[in-house]
């Protein structure tokens, strides 16, 4: 048992709570938030450290990621989505085999952690990820994607799928947790997505899926039309998009879904989202870099914040993508931005996840952070200070253990 001590705890509640000169007392799990002196009185046996001028939260939670593709600086063409993914296609290869050669999903990893982020949700494409998401000491959803649109190799691509994912639960763990990723509407058959979600509703697990990211998948979706249109006449003659949106988000009824993007989602997908009870995750950077909309997030009533991979970002810190948001998000108050900001890289992103992390309170399990911070601060300043100056955190704890 250990009680931590510093100037502010950032609680992570809906009111976002802050308690000054405060301690937690926790093992694996919070056990009591209160003063040093009441815990170190009520719980004499635990091992006490006081951070003084610092901050004491739930580590960060990045609900979306691409580990595979952590080799990538400049080879992928940004700016328009299927600019982008025709850039991936042909440069694919290269791409992972350049990040196995430098073992850069661990370096990957390794920034992470330092970062103070202690949870990530991994999309995996391949595989290459697995031995080194279930063994670093951040907690993993292994989210192993599914797609292929062309009906004549469904039954390979699910076999494929299907491989990948025994081989993930051969690793499961307390840190460890395999799922699955349907990878979007318009790359992704519903009979294989039907498919995968009786997996995923036998074994409640959480579905991660790519929803209206770019301008090109409405044109394309809405009426077969634009830049996808001419991109898939090189893999059939005569493409036809597979499903509407709503049909698509109808698909993931009664299932516990994150859908990443929705930068062109329009207000009736967002309300259905909304109705069957769904979480949204806003990537800021990736949608600017490859040519998205803004995401009316003052308009949602919760969202959670992700990095998206290194394939259309330049770095998976969530205080980097906190900063870009709150450029990017301009008409919005400070203040109150700031604070929505770090609620949804905590608290949102853990509910989103089915995760009881992200919040400091009794019961939640023991991922914290110790971000240092000036002793002049103000209470007022604290959230929009955080977010400006921190690159590494001084402390992570991961399930009570001191990483
Ligand atoms: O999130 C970004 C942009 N949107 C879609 N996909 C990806 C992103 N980064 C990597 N990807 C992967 C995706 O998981 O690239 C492939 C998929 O495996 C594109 S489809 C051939
Ligand atoms: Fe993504």
């Amino acid at each position: 048992m250990k009680i931590i001590a510093a100037k502010w705890i950032l609680l992570m509640d809906e009111a976002f709570g802050i308690v000054e000169d405060g301690a937690i007392c926790f093992d694996e799990r919070i056990i009591a938030v209160d003063g040093a002196d009441q815990l170190k009185s009520r719980y004499p046996q635990a091992e006490f450290e006081d951070f003084g001028d610092a901050v004491i939260m739930p580590g960060l939670i990045n609900a979306h990621t691409h580990l595979e593709f952590s080799a990538n600086r400049s080879q992928l063409r940004l700016g328009s989505f299927v600019g982008w993914l025709e850039s991936v296609i042909e440069k694919r290869e290269g791409l992972l085999a350049q990040c196995e050669a430098k073992q850069c999903i661990d370096r990957a990893l390794d920034t992470i952690l330092e970062s103070g982020t202690t949870t990530i949700g991994a999309i995996s494409s391949f595989g290459l990820d697995m031995e080194s998401c279930a063994k670093s000491p951040i907690n993993v959803i292994y989210f192993n994607e599914i797609l292929g649109s062309n009906p004549a190799v469904v039954d390979t691509m699910y076999g494929e799928f299907l491989e990948r994912y025994e081989q993930s639960r051969a690793f499961a763990s307390k840190s460890f947790l395999p799922a699955i990723s349907v990878h979007a509407p318009y790359s992704t058959h519903p009979i294989l997505i039907r498919k995968v979600l009786e997996t995923v509703k036998a074994e409640n697990l959480v579905v991660s899926t790519h929803f209206m990211e770019s301008k090109d998948e409405r044109a394309w979706l809405d009426r077969g039309e634009g830049k996808f249109a001419e991109f898939f006449k090189a893999f059939v003659p005569d493409p036809k998009p597979l499903i509407k949106p709503l049909e698509y988000i109808g698909l993931f009824k009664g299932v516990s879904t994150i859908y990443t993007h929705c930068a062109e989602a329009n207000e009736a997908e967002i309300k259905a989202i909304l109705a069957q009870d769904q979480a949204i995750t806003h990537c800021p950077r990736s949608n600017r870099y490859l040519g998205s909309s803004r995401l009316a997030i003052e308009k949602l009533p919760a969202f959670h914040l992700a990095t998206d991979g290194l394939s259309s970002n330049d770095s998976l810190s969530l205080w980097d993508e906190m900063r870009g948001a709150l450029m990017m998000h301009s008409d919005l108050d400070l203040a109150e931005l700031a604070k929505r900001l770090l609620l949804g890289s905590t608290r949102e992103a853990g509910r989103a996840l089915g995760l009881q992390k992200g919040v400091i309170k009794e019961g939640y399990e023991s991922d914290l952070i110790v971000v240092p911070i000036p002793a002049e601060t103000e209470e007022s300043m604290v959230a929009i200070s955080l977010i400006l100056h921190t690159q590494k955190v001084e402390g992570v704890y991961v399930g009570g253990e001191r990483i």
